[in-house]
């Protein structure tokens, strides 16, 4: 299996478009150390930076890029490694953060911030003023709670308001009274089926990093060959997004969680569940999952699609469209012979491999050791693998911090910035329906900062910041 299921037509585009098949000169870890910066720039909410930040086409830079050039670590010979550069690029950013590159008149730092492009003058900062037309029903650019309360049953419950509860709720009057009673009825609909339930809404959000294949689940459902039960993993999934519960559990947890009922549907915690396997020592929330074992180590003994599957999931970064890139130094050191130190490839893989060695021990699928850690699993069912295999360490990097396995992982992991924008930004997306757009910025970073730090992770709680959100509430 290739280290990253990519056809090589795409990998040779990015290369070009890097500058990675030239010996000069787009940095792969240039959009990750911008973001560390710059963390609430809208260029980094849920996403990175595009090459066109800085360069018109690698290696040629735009405004932007030449007016940082000379200020990244002067005197230094030419090209600068990826390291050099990462280290560098703080000081150069803060050196023209009040130039104003382009010429549009807006300088660096402040476009930055706004989201609008600083090396092309024909993007400038939003104006600040929501756009016009008149909307007889609604007041227009303007948060309207009776707009806020149709639209909250019908994304929280699932239905739209009778006539007599809008005219009910028009009679509350006071704009003050009838947020208090949206907040009322959003905990109403947080307890519903439509909401928390199989196949509810919170299930939609987890989809894409649970990824299902009906074809080889067991329990409930099963299908033709059962091999692991991902409604555990919705289980945990919804738990932590649900009453008081910390959604970085999601990530951590040592416990599993059940799911039984419906109208109300319950999720109850337990230390063991028959399907799952690993050890509690070794467990990391869904990461260490029978069904995360399962279908993303497989058969694999670096499991690199386990890694950049939850990198992925849960922190909103594909390396495979270059984001979160933090090249360590020395790496990929390829212990398993893929190939991996190619120019084309070892671009993303000194980010990628370190990332993934700390599920050099957890097993995918093989009979009995099946989804369980194993103490020198590659030594043990990979003997006649290559040798330098076994040279795996368990150690490794995520985010530019060393850790000492998979459960170090998964708490930086939960606790770094990526974590509450990616949550936050799910449900944005779900709820707003879109990510979100530079005018929406504040709103935005105002909402996974309190999500943090005021709300210690409760999803709950930032649902009703959210739907007190200019952009969720002006029609
Ligand atoms: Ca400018
Ligand atoms: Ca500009």
């Amino acid at each position: 299996m290739p280290p990253l299921p990519e056809p090589p037509r795409r990998w040779w585009l990015l290369g070009l478009l890097l500058g990675l098949a030239t010996p000069a000169l787009a940095k792969p870890t240039g959009p990750a150390a911008f973001c560390a910066e710059y963390p609430t720039a809208p260029a980094c909410q849920g996403t990175q930076p595009a090459c066109t930040y800085c360069h018109v086409a690698p290696p040629q830079r735009n405004a932007y890029g030449a007016a940082l050039e000379p200020h990244l670590a002067p005197g230094k010979p030419r090209p600068l490694s990826d390291e050099d550069f990462a280290a560098a690029l703080p000081a150069a950013l803060r050196a023209i953060a009040t130039a104003d590159a382009d010429g549009d008149g807006a300088p660096n730092q402040f476009e930055v911030e706004q989201g609008s492009l600083p090396g092309d003058a024909t993007s400038v900062p939003p104006s600040g003023v929501c756009g016009g037309g008149e909307n007889p029903q609604f007041k227009v650019c303007q948060y309207d709670p009776r707009f806020v309360y149709r639209r909250m049953l019908s994304d929280f419950c699932g239905t739209s308001p009778t006539y007599v509860q809008v005219a009910t709720f028009v009679e509350l009057g006071n704009p003050d009274t009838q947020r208090a009673f949206i907040d009322q009825e959003l905990d109403r609909c947080l307890q519903s089926d439509f909401w928390r339930g199989k196949h509810g809404q919170l299930w939609k959000v987890a989809h894409p990093k649970i990824r299902p294949i009906g074809s080889i689940k067991s329990g409930e459902d099963a299908g033709q060959i059962p091999l692991a039960d991902y409604d555990d993993d919705y289980a945990l999934f919804t738990w932590s997004q649900t009453d008081d519960h910390d959604a970085r559990d999601v990530l951590t947890a040592t416990f599993h969680v059940k799911r039984a009922g419906t109208n109300p549907t319950t999720y109850t915690s337990t230390p063991s569940l028959p399907s799952q396997t690993v050890d509690a020592a070794h467990r990391a929330g869904n990461m260490t999952s029978a069904w995360t074992l399962t279908s993303f180590v497989m058969f694999t003994a670096l499991p690199r699609n386990a890694a950049s599957q939850m990198y992925r999931a849960y922190l909103g970064l594909d390396i495979a469209k270059q984001e979160g890139l933090h090249s360590v130094a020395s790496e990929p050191r390829d212990y398993d012979a893929k190939g991996v130190q190619a120019p084309q490839c070892a671009a993303c893989h000194a980010t990628l491999d370190p990332l993934s060695y700390p599920y050099r021990n957890y097993n995918g699928i093989s009979g009995v050791l099946s989804n369980r850690y194993l103490p020198n699993r590659l030594e043990l069912l990979f003997p006649n693998d290559v040798a330098t295999l076994k040279n795996t360490p368990e150690k490794g990097v995520i985010l530019g911090q060393p850790v000492n396995n998979l459960l170090e992982w998964a708490r930086v992991a939960a606790n770094s910035d990526a974590f509450a924008i990616s949550t936050v930004t799910d449900y944005w997306k779900l709820l707003v329906g879109h990510a979100p757009l530079p005018e929406e910025n504040e709103e935005f970073v105002r909402t996974w900062q309190a999500f943090r730090s005021t709300h210690g992770y409760r999803v709950q709680k930032m649902l009703h910041d959210l739907i007190r959100t200019e952009a969720y509430g002006a029609p």
